[in-house]
C-alpha cells in the first residue's frame, strides 16, 4: 500500500505513534509518506520505502494567522497524485482530518480513503472548543474510518460530539525489542549515588500532565528513601515546577533534562515512573517505562486504567491525591521483592502492546477500510 501519514512532527505522543507505525509499515514493504511542516521528531535517517514531504508555508502579510489547514490539503493532494497514495492516515483530528476531506474533496472521484486517528487532546480539551466543534464533528464524520486509542476514548467521541459512527480501538504500542531494561552504569551513577532510587516522569509540561503534582510526590517520597527526580520534556509549566523545588529545597535532588530524543537509558534507570495527569487518554510514556520493567503509579484517568493494571504493574489513585500516589511509591521504593514482582509484571503487561500485533491491527483496518 502507499500511505500517506500526517501528524505533528513534535514531542507529543501522537507524533510518536505516527512515526513508530510509519517506520513498522516500511519495514514491512509498504510505501509511507509522512505529510507535515517539520521531520517527524523520531524519524532520524534513512529508512527505505519512507519519504518526508514538507508542508511549505508562504507568509503574505495579510495572514495573520497561517493557513495550514490549506497548505497542508495542497500538499496532500500533490503527494497523492504523484505517489498513488491509497490512504491518507492522520493521526490528531485538529486540522489533519480536515485537510484530508478537503484534498479527497480536490482529488475528485478518486479511490483514497481517510482514516482519522483519535489521541486525546484533540477529543478531550481543543476539539471541544466551540470554534473547532463543528468542523472536528464534521471531520471525524467525513473520515472513512476512525480509530482512536483507548475505549475511554471511543467513548467520549461518541458521546461529547454525539457522533454515531463506527470506531476501532486500537491501542498505543512499544518496540519491545528495542525498549527493554538495559542500563548502562555510566548513565546511572551520573544521576544517583549507588543506593539512591531513581524516580522518572516524561511529558510536555501542559497543565494536564500535574507535574507540580510529580515534584510534590518526590517530595515525600525523598523524606523517606534516598532518591533522585528526573524530569524529562519541556513545555508551559517546566519553569514553575523548576521553581518549586527551589521552594520546597529539593533542586539538588531533581534534574530537569529538558527534551530528550532517546529515553531507554533513562527508563532503564528508573526504579518507578510517576504519570499524575489530568488527562491521559492512553498514556505512551508510561507504556514505554514498563517495557523497561519500571512500574508505574498514575492518576486513575482516561484510558490508564485499560493500561496499568492496579496493584499488578503499580498502582492507581485518584487525580490530586498527593498523599495516596507518594504512600504507593514508598511502598514499592522500599520493598524489593515487591518491587521485582511489578517491574515483571509491567514488562509482561507492555508486551500485550508490542509493535507487531498493533501494526499488524492497524494494517487489517487498512484493508478493511479500502474495501468499503
Ligand atoms: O499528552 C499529550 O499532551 C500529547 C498528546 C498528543 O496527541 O501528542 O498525547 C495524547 O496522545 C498519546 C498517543 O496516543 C496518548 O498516549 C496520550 O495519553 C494523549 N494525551 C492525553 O490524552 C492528554
Amino acid at each position: 500500500m502507499n500511505i500517506g501519514i500526517t501528524c505533528y512532527p513534535t514531542y507529543g505522543g501522537s507524533g510518536v505513534v505516527a512515526t513508530e507505525l510509519g517506520i513498522a509499515l516500511a519495514e514491512r514493504g509498504h510505501c509511507v509518506h509522512f505529510i507535515s511542516y517539520a521531520l517527524p521528531m523520531r524519524l532520524t535517517g534513512f529508512t527505505d520505502n519512507v519519504v518526508f514531504h514538507e508542508v511549505e508555508m508562504s507568509n503574505y502579510p495579510l495572514f495573520d494567522f497561517p493557513l495550514y489547514t490549506l497548505a497542508l490539503a495542497s500538499k496532500m493532494v500533490e503527494t497523492a497524485k504523484y505517489e498513488k497514495i491509497d490512504i491518507f492516515h492522520c493521526h490528531y483530528a485538529i486540522p489533519h482530518a480536515t485537510s484530508a476531506f478537503l484534498a479527497k474533496e480536490m482529488l475528485g472521484n478518486s479511490d483514497i480513503k481517510v482514516i482519522t486517528t483519535l489521541h486525546g487532546t484533540d477529543i478531550t480539551l481543543v476539539g471541544l472548543e466551540p470554534s473547532f466543534l463543528p468542523v472536528m464533528k464534521f471531520s471525524i464524520e467525513r473520515s472513512d474510518g476512525v480509530t482512536a486509542v483507548s475505549r475511554f476514548l471511543k467513548e467520549k467521541t461518541l458521546t461529547n460530539y454525539g457522533i454515531h459512527k463506527d470506531i476501532e480501538v486500537i491501542p498505543n504500542f512499544v518496540d519491545t525489542r528495542k525498549y527493554y531494561r538495559h542500563p548502562k552504569e555510566d548513565v546511572r551513577s551520573h544521576f544517583a549515588s549507588p543506593d539512591e532510587k531513581i524516580v522518572v516522569h516524561i511529558s510536555n509540561f501542559r497543565p494536564v500532565k500535574r507535574v507540580a503534582d510529580v515534584i510534590r510526590i518526590f517530595d515525600q517520597v525523598r523524606q523517606k528513601v534516598p532518591s533522585k527526580l528526573i524530569v524529562v520534556g519541556d513545555g508551559p509549566d517546566r519553569s514553575q515546577c523548576e521553581v518549586l523545588t527551589r521552594e520546597l529545597g529539593i533542586h539538588d535532588h531533581v534534574r530537569f533534562l529538558g527534551k530528550q530524543t532517546d529515553v531507554i537509558h533513562v527508563l532503564s534507570t528508573a526504579h518507578l515512573f510517576l504519570m499524575p495527569s489530568q488527562s491521559e487518554s492512553f498514556g505512551l510514556s508510561a507504556l514505554e517505562a514498563m517495557a523497561c520493567g519500571v512500574p508505574v503509579v498514575s492518576s486513575s484517568v482516561g484510558g490508564l486504567p485499560e493500561l496499568q493494571l492496579h496493584g499488578k504493574t503499580g498502582f492507581i489513585a485518584e487525580i490530586g491525591d498527593i498523599d495516596r500516589m507518594a504512600k504507593y511509591s514508598i511502598d514499592l521504593l522500599t520493598n524489593p521483592s515487591k518491587h521485582q514482582l511489578f517491574s515483571q509484571a509491567a514488562r509482561d503487561r507492555a508486551v500485550e502492546f508490542d509493535a507487531s500485533s498493533i501494526v499488524t491491527q492497524y494494517e487489517e483496518y487498512y484493508k478493511k477500510v479500502l474495501q468499503r
